[in-house]
């Protein structure tokens, strides 16, 4: 319903957009869809690292840079070909690392400078590329800018950040913060406010300053100076702030990312920031959507606008939610959505394919029943579909979510200003809001990475930061290297058959059975080539009857031993296959 809400609301900001930029005519008269250019990036197999939990390698508990070289090996083999590293810089690490200090030095908790450029060149000898995260929407209160900008109002940095005056003796607007409470903060010294969406931690970067904006594109000619090829631009959406900041109405109040994705300048400051550092060094780029429709993906992500490569749209990943709580979903519903970012990208753009990451539970958990086949069978929909594949570690060996029992058990901010905005503010019971962040937590993907069956996982010889989710006694790398019908090694088999089909990659998209509610069938055709990919995607035996005008071709994957034959195909719970299509 929200989702529906949304869609309609955003759809009129179009015209708006697009009136004095590329309009969508232009991108119409480019090549048709499925002849897309072929590219690195799309071909890509990303792998998402969140360093504090991959793996330690001097004891100190925390996951660090050398911990990730030891085990650039194990990346190579499952047949990564990009890593994304989560923030690295130095930070005070109240949001994990989105929270930055200073953009040119490295977080001391994973290592030196040195150590760092230690991993991108064993990621270079095996081919492997990096790319990091950009995060320019606001910066941690410990920015030496935002020290001088906080030291009186005419510093020259005043303007680097978003001051104003209270209104009426309260705030300058009613915006909420998303971890929590508002987004404004008053600041004693000079008596304004300062502009917050995330933590009041984090004072949101005013972007109208060109100064600001040089400075970004500063930062990102260091790391790419560094050998870094691309970035995973942190909520990027909200860089130009609305005109006026007048107060959100009932209504945004619901989803006030959907104003804050929509500022004046928006698309005029990627095309700068595409012009000025992307193009002219190559460097790929994906966005951080949050807020921006399907309708409105063609103004990031079509190539004639030079603006960014592929965008993220979490309405996959967060099918079956209401922001940290959980609703009712139904597999047709998740299907949508796929198609839905499928077509959004228009006939010249790209999308990208995933199910988790650092901000998400873990989708074994959420769309599966937490087994190993219940692994495979999400494993083909996030590689089967069109759209370059981003998987979070420890993806690859069907980690789950952890248990929490009590509030103090979560280390994430975010659950701790959802706590604080319900149970401290008396509007839920503690125990309904520990049974929906059970299920939604951040901190569920946190976990130290399985790497053995020991009481560490492996991860540490210390003591680890975070809690190991105790699981790792039966789910973890080790055991699964051994194991020839593991998560593991069909994950290596999937992705090295991507890599293999170019059809997997470039081939159009298309869902031959939406309506049905258990079953995720679709095609994908290149020139004359075409396969099929049909996933049951419940707990339970399912019978599926081939539409009429396809005939079932040679199996050519298959999470099961059994083979599905006839034509009314008897699928085993979470069975999922690739095949051919015989005329
Ligand atoms: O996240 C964007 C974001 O706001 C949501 O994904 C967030 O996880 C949650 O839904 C808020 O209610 C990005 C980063 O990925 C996230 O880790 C950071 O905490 C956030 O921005 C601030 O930098
Ligand atoms: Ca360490």
């Amino acid at each position: 319903m929200l989702s529906k809400m949304r869609r309609r609301t955003t759809l009129k900001f179009i015209p708006l957009l697009l009136s004095g930029g590329a309009g969508l005519s232009m991108i119409n008269s480019v090549e048709a869809q499925g002849k897309s250019q072929h590219t690195w990036w799309k071909e890509a197999i990303v792998y998402q690292v969140f360093i504090r939990s991959f793996a330690d390698s001097n004891g100190d508990g925390i996951g660090d840079f050398r911990g990730l070289l030891n085990r650039l090996d194990y990346l190579k083999n499952l047949g990564v070909t990009v890593l994304w590293l989560n923030p690295h810089y130095d930070s005070p690490n109240v949001d994990s690392g989105y929270d930055i200090r200073d953009y040119r030095k490295v977080n001391s908790d994973f290592g030196t400078m040195e150590d760092f450029e230690a991993l991108m060149a064993g990621a270079h000898a095996r081919d492997m590329k990096v790319i990091v995260d950009l995060v320019v929407n606001h910066t941690s209160d410990q920015h030496i800018w935002f020290q001088k900008s906080r030291s009186s109002r005419d510093n020259p940095y005043r303007d680097y950040y978003i001051w104003r005056d209270g209104k009426n003796g309260g705030l300058p607007n009613n915006y909420p913060s998303f971890f929590g409470g508002k987004a404004w903060q008053n600041d004693s010294k000079t008596g304004q406010y300062y502009l917050h969406y995330y933590e009041r931690c984090q004072p949101d970067l005013n972007w109208d300053n060109p100064k600001v904006r040089q400075e970004v594109h500063d930062i990102m000619r260091f790391w790419i100076a560094r050998g870094v090829s691309g970035f995973r631009m942190d909520v990027i959406p909200f860089i130009s702030k609305p005109a006026g900041l007048r107060d959100l109405t009932i209504e945004e109040l619901q989803d006030p990312s959907v104003v804050f994705a929509n500022g004046p300048h928006l698309h005029t400051y990627l095309h700068e920031m595409n012009q000025k550092v992307l193009s002219p060094h190559n460097a790929m780029s994906v966005g951080e959507a949050f807020g921006v429709s399907y309708a409105q993906t063609p103004l990031f992500v079509s190539q004639q606008r030079k603006e960014l490569d592929m965008i993220f749209h979490f309405d996959t990943a967060r099918v079956g939610r209401k922001d940290w709580e959980t609703r009712p979903w139904t597999l047709q519903e998740l299907k949508e959505t796929i198609t839905e970012d499928d077509r959004s990208t228009g006939p010249d753009g790209w999308t990208t394919s995933f199910l988790e990451n650092h901000d998400n539970p873990r989708a074994v958990s959420r769309f599966g029943d937490n087994s190993p086949a219940s692994a495979k069978a999400l494993s083909l929909l996030v590689m089967g579909r069109r759209g370059t594949v981003f998987i979070f570690q420890g993806q690859e060996i069907g980690m789950t979510n952890i248990s929490f029992d009590k509030i103090e058990d979560f280390e994430d901010v975010n659950a701790k200003g959802i706590w604080a905005d319900t149970v401290g503010r008396g509007t839920h019971s503690a125990n309904a809001v520990l049974t929906e962040l059970r299920q939604t937590s951040r901190d569920n993907a946190r976990t130290p990475m399985q790497w053995n069956n020991t009481t560490t996982g492996g991860f540490t010889t210390g003591t680890p930061w975070f809690r190991l989710n105790p699981n790792t006694d039966r789910i973890n790398v080790a055991a699964q290297e051994l194991d020839s019908s593991s998560v593991l090694s069909f994950y290596r088999q999937i992705i090295s058959f991507r890599k293999s089909h170019p059809v997997l990659v470039y081939g159009t998209f298309h869902d031959i059975d939406p309506q049905n509610p258990n079953i995720f069938a679709f095609t994908r055709t290149l020139d004359n080539n075409q396969i099929l990919i049909f996933i049951n995607l419940t707990a339970q035996s399912q019978a599926w009857a081939l539409p009429a005008e396809i005939n079932l071709g040679k199996i050519l994957l298959n999470t099961h031993v059994v083979k599905p034959m006839g034509r009314t195909l008897s699928l085993a719970p979470w069975q999922g296959c690739i095949t051919a299509i015989s005329s």
